[in-house]
């Protein structure tokens, strides 16, 4: 079966002709206007970066290499024993634009799972951290301090040639995700239950596989199914949204992917950002207290203008870009109906019965574009429900997931070549001069 770098070196040149084809005949080509409205809020639907492996559509979501959520869910291959799709079919989708077959990604989770260790160092740092230290801040820190072993930063140092930026790159993003388990599994077990004996790497397991079983849940299959589902459909999201903009703006002073993807997982930690599943958790959880067994839709509708009237987001709903329910949601969501353990479960019903209200709620108060779900309204509350209840750690796992993705846009925008990101601001003074003009 041909490898990932082997499918790599066929596709990419031909991406380079688009891509040489486009600079060619349109450099000049005018593909959209900038109004004063996108420079002072945050550059919202400006078109303004090129991100090969998937695209947003506002009312259908996400769609990687033109594949929507179901129909990856039909197409990319499960884990042995399992039916959900992995995170190396996605990142193989994702890097190559193709559908792998089941043996190219057993072929990827073997050799994960043989550079998933971590070097004695890291892990003498990782149990250096103060338990009080959010594992956001710990696994941004574990990341960074990965690039001791960077290829790409000792590859630049001996002298190479721009064409070889992305095989460099590669090799960096594959060992990155490879321990990303074994550094996420140590942070959760120094914070949440130390003193227990992290179990090694499984050689037959998949990414997700280990890092559950590393985790400590390793024997609940339905948990280890979700979170395939969860970690593959979370991991891009267009180039626009903040982990991965900030990962292709460092990723293009040629800082090496660890600390890009380093500085990716800073912007992540931001509630209104990938901190939103953490906090998802921790409002609805005080819903819940304050509800107690009285949970009606009047009663829901009244916290949500508590949360609204005291200055407060709503966590988990709106988005900068869609504009209906997120396919994201839905498909975690169907996750659900399909097990009566957590049709039941009653954190899972307050999040059913939270959605059949809060696009109401935010519709009459009137502020937020989009009134609907994001995916982060219901990805923490499976976890909490199968004994995964530290909220605090969920942005880490948002974390795991979303290098598939950041780390796959490294490596293109090496291939293709793309440079420096360097776009114009300018003054109070300038823009009143210009809109004077
Ligand atoms: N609850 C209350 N107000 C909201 C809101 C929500 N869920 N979503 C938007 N608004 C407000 C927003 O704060 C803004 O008010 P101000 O004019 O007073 O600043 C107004 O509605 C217009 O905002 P917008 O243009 O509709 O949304 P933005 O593009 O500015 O922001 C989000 C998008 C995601 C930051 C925003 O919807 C939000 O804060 N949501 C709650 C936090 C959350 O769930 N974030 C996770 C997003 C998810 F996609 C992810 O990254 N994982």
């Amino acid at each position: 079966t041909k490898s990932i770098r082997d499918t790599l070196k066929e596709v990419i040149p031909a991406k380079q002709e688009q891509l040489k084809k486009l600079k060619a005949e349109h450099s000049q080509t005018v593909v959209g206007d900038i109004k004063v409205e996108n420079i002072i809020g945050g550059m919202r639907g400006l078109k303004s970066m090129l991100w090969d492996a998937s695209v947003l559509d506002p009312n259908e979501g996400i769609r990687f290499h033109g594949l929507s959520i179901p129909d990856c869910q039909k197409v990319l291959p499960a884990a042995p024993g399992g039916k959900e799709m992995t995170a190396e079919s996605m990142l193989w989708l994702l890097l190559t634009g193709q559908v792998p077959t089941s043996e190219q990604t057993r072929e990827l989770s073997a050799e994960f799972a043989a550079k998933g260790e971590l070097p004695k160092f890291l892990e003498d740092l990782v149990d250096s951290f103060p338990a009080s230290l959010h594992p956001m801040t710990q696994l941004s820190m574990g990341v960074a301090a990965l690039n001791h072993d960077s290829q790409f930063q000792a590859a630049y140092e001996r002298g190479i040639k721009k064409s070889e930026y992305w095989t460099y790159t590669l090799e960096d993003c594959l060992t990155l995700i490879a321990r990303l388990p074994a550094l996420a599994a140590r942070i959760y077990r120094n914070v949440y239950k130390p003193g227990v004996q992290i179990p090694a790497l499984d050689k037959n397991l998949d990414l997700v596989g280990n890092y559950v079983k590393l985790l400590g849940y390793g024997d609940n299959h339905s948990l280890t199914e979700y979170l395939r589902l969860y970690i593959a459909l979370h991991g891009d999201h267009e180039g626009g949204n903040a982990s991965a903009h900030t990962a292709h703006l460092v990723g293009s002073t040629l800082s090496d992917p660890y600390l890009s993807y380093s500085a990716a997982l800073l912007a992540l930690a931001g509630p209104l950002h990938g901190l939103a599943n953490q906090e998802v958790l921790r409002w609805q959880l005080a819903m819940q207290k304050e509800l107690g067994n009285n949970i009606t839709h009047d009663n829901i509708k009244e916290y949500l203008w508590k949360t609204l009237k005291s200055g407060q987001v709503v966590p988990g709903y709106g988005h900068g870009v869609l504009r209906n329910p997120d396919p994201r949601f839905i498909a975690l969501q169907e996750f659900c109906q399909g097990r009566p353990e957590l049709k039941d479960s009653p954190i899972i019903q307050l999040v059913n019965k939270t959605f059949e209200v809060a696009p109401g709620v935010l519709k009459e108060h009137g502020k937020t574009k989009n009134p609907y779900p994001n995916v982060d309204a219901t990805s923490g509350c499976v976890l909490y429900h199968y004994g995964l209840t530290e909220f605090k750690y969920y942005t880490v796992i948002f974390g795991v997931s979303r290098a598939l993705g950041a780390l796959t846009q490294l490596v293109w925008a090496k291939a293709l070549g793309l440079p420096l990101e360097r776009p114009k601001s300018v003054s109070l003074d300038v823009l009143g001069k210009l809109v004077k003009a």
